[in-house]
């Protein structure tokens, strides 16, 4: 059993409440959300981080890049901030890539 927790969440071991799936992705909200909107988009395969995604799974990373847009276009009216977290220092607590989705209000960009 592997202790990522996203691929425990993946593999339906831990709940999350899904909000959008495809073959190779899934969004689920955020835990401790920071916005109104704050899902995350996070791809099936483990890779730690964007830089990985982009380099190991790029066709992977666009697509998450589409199901954040109709994560907005569902629940924000299309506009959105993505945030890759990438290392301790920038924030990043779960080393399986993932996309933040945040909207809902207007963002300044001192917010989260
Ligand atoms: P970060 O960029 O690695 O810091 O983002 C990890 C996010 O995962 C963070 O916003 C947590 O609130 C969120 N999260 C979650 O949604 N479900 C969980 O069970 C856990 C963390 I632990």
């Amino acid at each position: 059993m592997t202790d990522c927790l996203f691929c425990r969440i993946v593999a339906g071991e831990i709940p999350a409440t899904l909000v959008a799936e495809t073959d190779r992705v899934i969004a689920f909200r955020d835990i401790t959300p920071k916005a109104p909107v704050h899902v995350l988009v996070v791809p099936k395969t483990h890779v730690a981080n964007v830089t990985e995604a982009a380099a190991q799974i790029p066709d992977v990373l666009a697509e998450m890049v589409a199901v954040a847009q109709q994560v907005a276009d569902a629940e924000c009216g299309g506009e959105f901030r993505l945030v890759f977290n990438s290392g301790e220092a920038a924030g990043q607590s779960v080393f399986h890539a993932h996309a933040h989705v945040m909207g809902g209000k207007h963002l300044a960009w001192e917010d989260a």
